[in-house]
């Protein structure tokens, strides 16, 4: 008797705590809503330092009601992947370099463009005032919300077989690109074999013999520890490389207009963060790179590349029209 009371006790304290365990998570469910975000470097780069940024004031303004998780190093797959996963909602928020972007907002193909921004200060304007605007505003036309233009760096090209000065020097040189015909074009121009290719392949692929070379920003090039695989960086500034913050319409699509106001302000604030970063790692990094062993070339002669490249211009307006290109050129900044 006893034995069956006990019994039916624990029975029900059991019932009340599964219960208590349900009603919690349930509850917690409601109140914290996680937020996927993806990028494809690791967790010291300045897309790091954005998304740390992007989750700080996230949390901060919806008082928890946002939850972010980040999966730096392409865990989520490369950048072209991630933005269909955006455009699918397995995928909440992604920095990415404007890369692969093109495929899906052919707008965007013009910032590709070589030699197209002189400097930071003026891209960083161009960015951040109408045109900008635009631009985020199409990739709204396809599918994916385009929060806040960010930032990779000015890319420089790293080799493994020898110092690159010229166009000449890098003759024959097979050269992993991003997926973007933009800049497989012009680097077929210089006379290089362009090799695309998902970010997260790429240092197997130096590691491996695939590929002799690569571009990207110093940025990047530290994060990675590209030196470890590549003994040449050659600064040709070739091109600006814009990052933008995305977000999936199939999460933001569904916000109230004051929900939608915290990720844009977000995105700002990474945005911020990242090319307070960037601006730091062009003052330190190329030494730090010395210091691993590369070798360096500086002050080269940007005419040949500029000139080496001028067909891809052609082919993009053929292609593309001039309009924004020609906006870009008058602007003020
Ligand atoms: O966005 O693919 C690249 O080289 C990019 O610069 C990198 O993924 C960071």
């Amino acid at each position: 008797m006893k034995d069956r009371f006990l019994r039916r006790t624990l029975t029900m304290a059991v019932a009340g705590a599964t219960a208590a365990t349900l009603a919690m998570s349930t509850l917690s469910v409601q109140a914290a809503q996680n937020v996927t975000l993806g990028h494809t470097l690791s967790d010291s780069s300045h897309y790091s330092v954005g998304a740390d940024a992007f989750k700080e004031t996230l949390e901060r303004l919806s008082d928890g009601e946002f939850q972010v998780t980040e999966h730096p190093s392409g865990a989520l797959g490369g950048e072209r992947a991630m933005i269909e996963g955006l455009q699918i909602g397995t995928v909440d928020i992604v920095i990415t370099s404007t890369g692969p972007l093109g495929n899906f907002v052919p707008e965007t193909y013009v910032l590709d463009l070589p030699f197209l921004f002189e400097d930071y200060e003026q891209a960083r304007c161009v960015l951040d005032g109408e045109i900008g605007e635009d631009l985020l505003a199409k990739m709204g036309d396809n599918n994916l919300v385009g929060l806040a233009w960010t930032e990779n760096g000015f890319r420089h090209m790293t080799n493994s077989q020898r110092a690159v000065k010229t166009p000449d020097d890098a003759e024959g040189l097979k050269v992993r690109t991003m997926e973007n015909k933009v800049h497989m074009e012009a680097f077929e121009q210089m006379g290089v074999h362009p090799t695309p290719m998902a970010f997260p392949e790429v240092f197997t692929a130096l590691q491996q013999g695939v590929v002799d070379g690569q571009e990207n920003p110093i940025t990047v090039i530290v994060a990675t520890k590209f030196w470890e695989v590549q003994d040449h960086l050659s600064l040709t500034g070739h091109v600006y490389s814009p990052a933008v913050v995305l977000g999936s319409p199939v999460l933001l699509d569904g916000l109230s207009e004051e929900q939608r106001g915290w990720f844009e302000q977000a995105a700002d604030a990474s945005a911020e963060a990242t090319r307070e970063e960037v601006s730091r790692l062009e003052k330190e990094g190329v030494e730090m790179l010395r210091e691993k062993g590369m070798t360096v070339q500086t002050d080269l002669d940007k005419s040949p590349f500029q000139e080496a490249v001028k067909p891809a211009y052609e082919i993009y307006t053929d292609q593309y029209g001039d309009e924004m290109l020609e906006r870009i050129r008058a602007s003020d900044c």
